[in-house]
């Protein structure tokens, strides 16, 4: 495509190059503020609505409010993806607290801004996606949930740039966090799923994890497939000795892990039952 992209801020249209948000906005300078990352596939948003709800959770749980009704925000979302000539996208929607003076108190702000990105991504080199990839447990666990929940998709993901980064200086594309009781939770922007004697297993929710929209994919697919399915708490030992891994994210779709901290997952090759879970949500995404 020729034309530069175009961002939606707050009811217009910018190039990307002059979409542009206050430095006293609070989302920079206090991570005040949520986000979505959404997929669309051949022009249509996968589970927009169940983003949307998720937004507007995040938001209300951090006493943010859009100043746009649901309905508005989806037509926003497809219209971005429109006006761009985009079919198969990657959408980032943010909502700041908006600009305010210095200091903290959100009190001190007016005017959220909402943001729409309609862009490409791509997480993930092709060949891990055939061949799987390798993670290492990060030492930097997972936000308590009594801190800041990770249920909410907030623009702090500091914590998770660090588990990232971990990754990254370990060779690793992605990193495991645990939770703040040592049990499995989640990668930093992926659900993990393990496949043990044939039963697909996750952490709940309740792990201190986001509820991830691909994860309510795969699970739904599970039950259709007929693949038995447990959502259970998981310790390191769990990771270390299942027959299959794998992650899920919008971004990600699903992705095989193959290698957790330099030790081979089943025989080290890509299984049978994340082979038919990607299929399936391949089929599924291509059909929404
Ligand atoms: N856990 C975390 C911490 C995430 O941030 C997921 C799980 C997967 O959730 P969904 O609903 O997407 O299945 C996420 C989502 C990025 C990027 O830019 C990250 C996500 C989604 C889209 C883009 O790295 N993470």
């Amino acid at each position: 495509m020729a034309a530069e992209l175009e961002v939606y801020i707050s009811g217009t249209y910018h190039k990307k190059s002059e979409a542009k948000i206050s430095v006293y906005d609070h989302g920079l300078l206090y991570g005040d503020g949520v986000f979505e990352g959404l997929r669309a596939y051949s022009g249509n948003v996968f589970r927009l609505t169940e983003h949307i709800d998720r937004l507007y959770d995040s938001a209300r749980a951090i006493c943010l409010q859009i100043p746009m009704e649901k309905a508005a925000m989806a037509e926003a979302v497809n219209e971005t993806i429109a006006r761009n000539g985009l079919s198969d996208a990657y959408v980032r929607l943010v909502v700041t607290r908006g600009a305010g003076s210095l200091g903290i108190d959100p009190e001190r702000t007016s005017d959220p801004q909402v943001i729409i990105i309609a862009d490409h991504i791509a997480l993930y080199p092709k060949e891990m996606y055939e061949n799987g990839l390798a993670i290492i447990t990060s030492a930097t666990i997972r936000n308590h949930p009594a801190a800041l929940n990770p249920r909410i998709k907030s623009l702090n993901y500091l914590n998770n740039v660090m588990a990232k980064l971990e990754g990254k200086l370990a060779g690793c594309e992605e990193a495991l966090m645990l939770n703040h009781k040592g049990e499995v939770a989640e990668c930093t922007g992926d659900n993990i799923f393990i496949v043990r004697r044939g039963e697909l297993l996750t952490p709940p929710i309740d792990a201190g994890i986001l509820d991830g929209i691909t994860r309510g994919a795969v699970l739904d697919l599970a039950g259709q497939l007929d693949i038995p399915m447990r959502e259970t708490a998981l310790t390191r030992h769990d990771i270390y000795i299942p027959d299959e891994c794998f992650l899920t994210g919008s971004a990600a779709e699903v992705i095989p892990v193959i290698r957790v901290d330099d030790r081979p997952i089943g025989d080290g090759k890509v299984g049978p039952v994340t082979k038919r879970l990607a299929a399936a949500f391949h089929e599924l995404v291509r059909k929404s």
